[in-house]
Formats: C-alpha cells, sequence, structure tokens
C-alpha cells in the first residue's frame, strides 16, 4: 500500500569531469533534478533525465521542473495505490514529458523496494546476473588522436564495448581509424538523428566496420523511415530517441526498423513503461541495452537495477561515477570492475545511500509539495 505524503524536488549543478559532446552539442555542466517521495517517513528517489535543453527531446531539466510541480505531483501525491506499478497510469493524460513523469514514477518504485526492505532489481524481476555488463559511450573528441587515446583508456579500465558519437563530418573517415587500431573491439556507433535517407548512400558505408549495431541514425521522431535504412544496411539498426512507448517497440519491432532497442528508464516515462518495452522485445528475440543520460548516482542506481532484466543481454552506456564526477552523489560511488562489470547492490531499494549532504551543498534550488 503506497499513499505519499510529501513530494521534495532538488535542483542541482553538477560540472562534469569532462566535456560530452553529440550530434546536438556539448555539455560541460549538468543540472539536473532530483525527486525525493515520502511516506511515514520513508525515502524514495528518483532522478529527471532530462538535458539541459530541449536538443535530446522536448524535455529540458526547467521544463521537467515545472511538469513534475505542477502535474505530476498533484496527480499522486496522497493517492492510495496498491503498488508502484500504478503511478504511470495517474500521469498518462500528460502528453510527451516522459522524464518528467519518470522522475516520480522511479522514485515511487524505490520507495516501495525500501518499504518492502527489498532490492528494487528484485522488485521489479530483475536478478538475471549477479553483475552488469558495462560499455562506454565516447563523444566526439577535438582530434582523432585524442579519441584513439580515451578509446584505449576505456578498454583497459575493462570496458566491453565502445560506443561513439557520429555526425556528419565525424564518422566514415572516424570509424576507419579506430577499425584500424582496435580490429576486434565490440564497437557502435551513435548518430543521435544526424542524417535523413537522403544519406542512405553515405550510411551505407558503416557496413565496411563490422559494428554491433548502428543507433538512431535518422530523426528523432521516426521510425518508418529507420525501417526503409534497415533493409539497406547489413549493420543492424538500434533505436533510441524514436522508442518512447511501448506501442512504438511494438511498431518499430512490426516494420523491421531496428534489430537492437536501447531502453533508457526516463525516455519512455519509468519503469513500467521500460518493462513493457523489455518484455515486448524478448519476445520479437530483440535485444536490449540500457542506455545512458550523463546521470549523476540516483539515475545510475535505477539503470542498475533495470539491466539486469533478463532480455539485457548487450553491455549498455552505464559505466562508473567516477567517469563523470568528482564526487557522486550515492555512497558508495558505483564502480565498474577489471572485467567490465558492475556488481548488483544487495540493500534495499536501489541498494546506494543518498548522500544527502552533498546534495545540500549542490542545490540551487528547492521545493516541498504536501498532499
Ligand atoms: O544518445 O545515448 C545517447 C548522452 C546524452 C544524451 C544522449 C545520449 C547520451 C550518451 C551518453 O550516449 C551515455 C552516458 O554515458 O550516460
Ligand atoms: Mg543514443
Amino acid at each position: 500500500m503506497i499513499q505519499i505524503d510529501e513530494i521534495r524536488l532538488y535542483l542541482l549543478r553538477m560540472p562534469l569531469v569532462r566535456f560530452f559532446e553529440t550530434s546536438f552539442g556539448r555539455t560541460t555542466d549538468r543540472r539536473i533534478l532530483l525527486v525525493e517521495v515520502v511516506q511515514d517517513g520513508i525515502s524514495g528517489w528518483g532522478e529527471v533525465t532530462a538535458g539541459e535543453h530541449p536538443f535530446f527531446n522536448e524535455e529540458w531539466t526547467l521544463s521537467a521542473w515545472e511538469i513534475v510541480k505542477e502535474y505530476v505531483a498533484p496527480r499522486v501525491l496522497g493517492k492510495r495505490l496498491a503498488s508502484a506499478a500504478e503511478v504511470a497510469g495517474l500521469s498518462k493524460g500528460i502528453r510527451g514529458h516522459n522524464m518528467a513523469r519518470g522522475g516520480l514514477e522511479t522514485a515511487v518504485w524505490d520507495l516501495e523496494a525500501r518499504l518492502r526492505n527489498e532490492p528494487l532489481w528484485k522488485r521489479i524481476g530483475g536478478g538475471a546476473r549477479p553483475e552488469i555488463p558495462c560499455g562506454v559511450s565516447i563523444g566526439i573528441q577535438d582530434t582523432v588522436d585524442d579519441l584513439l587515446e580515451r578509446i584505449d583508456t576505456e578498454l583497459k579500465a575493462g570496458y566491453r564495448r565502445i560506443k561513439l558519437k557520429i555526425k556528419p563530418g565525424w564518422d566514415i573517415d572516424v570509424l576507419r581509424a579506430v577499425r584500424k587500431r582496435f580490429p576486434d573491439i565490440q564497437l557502435t556507433a551513435d548518430a543521435n538523428s544526424a542524417y535523413t535517407l537522403k544519406d542512405t548512400e553515405h550510411l551505407k558505408q558503416v557496413d565496411e566496420f563490422g559494428l554491433v549495431y548502428v543507433e538512431q541514425p535518422l530523426s528523432h521522431d521516426d521510425i518508418i523511415d529507420h525501417a526503409t535504412l534497415q533493409q539497406q544496411l547489413q549493420t543492424a539498426i538500434c533505436l533510441d530517441e524514436c522508442i518512447r512507448s511501448p506501442r512504438h517497440a511494438e511498431q518499430a519491432i512490426a516494420m523491421g526498423a531496428c534489430r537492437v532497442i536501447n531502453i533508457k528508464l526516463g525516455r519512455v516515462g519509468g519503469f513500467a513503461s521500460a518493462l513493457a518495452i523489455h518484455d515486448a522485445a524478448r519476445d520479437a528475440n530483440i535485444p536490449v541495452w540500457c542506455g545512458g543520460m550523463l546521470e549523476a548516482g540516483i539515475g545510475r542506481a535505477h539503470n542498475i537495477a533495470m539491466a539486469s532484466l533478463p532480455n539485457f543481454i548487450l553491455p549498455g552506456d552505464v559505466s562508473a561515477s567516477k567517469r563523470y564526477w568528482a564526487r557522486d552523489i550515492i555512497a558508495p560511488e558505483v564502480v565498474v570492475n577489471e572485467r567490465g562489470m558492475i556488481a548488483l547492490p544487495e540493500g534495499p531499494g536501489f541498494g546506494f545511500a543518498v548522500d544527502q549532504q552533498w546534495i545540500n551543498e549542490l542545490c540551487y534550488l528547492r521545493e516541498t509539495l504536501r498532499a
């Protein structure tokens, strides 16, 4: 039985250890919205994974602040719920804004697991593996030499798969240089919607490099063109941006628009939706993996729980805290061992302690909402 009596919002500023660049821009500093849900003095925590600008999708940190405060929280506060699985339905009437909705939804799942004194991964039906296989996403660099050096560092740290960010002007030649130096590694490329079907002949050149997949080459809101492109590529297409709901996943699978799906908790609106996408993909023999949005520790911890579900077969983008943060907001921070694995935590909820004092220091705006 769940009944949230208080929701606390925290807006944090967290500088990245190193800039991260995609086809839509460079991030050096994160603005992160945390959602704490409270019942009988017990807290569950969620992280909104929206970026600082509406460039990955339509959301950004401050739109999420407004949506959570004015629309999502009032629909959840004080409601009597049999389980966290009911939370997503309460905010269904809000169109879009899945990351804002997911920030609160994932917090309630954490709370429910903590109230039951059970690990979150167990609550959602995960635990298919005791350790999560990890890859890294490496942003666009200033030079190809910088990129080769960063790949070398990550491989030496044990990471099992390297994903490169690509865009027109930083794609085929870069992939060729990487393959020359690292002929055997598991390699993928993510375009974040930087191409159109007019680039089909250009994109066909990726078949040369034996990639595990190429991620979201075409428009952020497109499934149909991806199906057309997939027919012309040997390389599997993995969809990210355009899969926002179980229905999108089912349609993309039915159309042959992808052979792999990246699941991001925020992008799909939380665990209930992520679980349904996971199951739809599993039933169609489509492997999934856990994407990342440069999360702080709370989002990272939720991702670890999700990535323990059975069909999360491929290494994800969930990597060590220290690649992003001088000091993370959870304790212990997320560590990756020399075999490129993260061990599932044993504790209740998402299994890490929240560093409330550090959060208070990083926080520049807060608000408490009551039933
Ligand atoms: O498309 O997967 C993406 C980061 C920000 C926005 C979109 C994406 C990414 C990443 C980074 O690839 C994943 C991570 O290291 O958290
Ligand atoms: Mg992506």
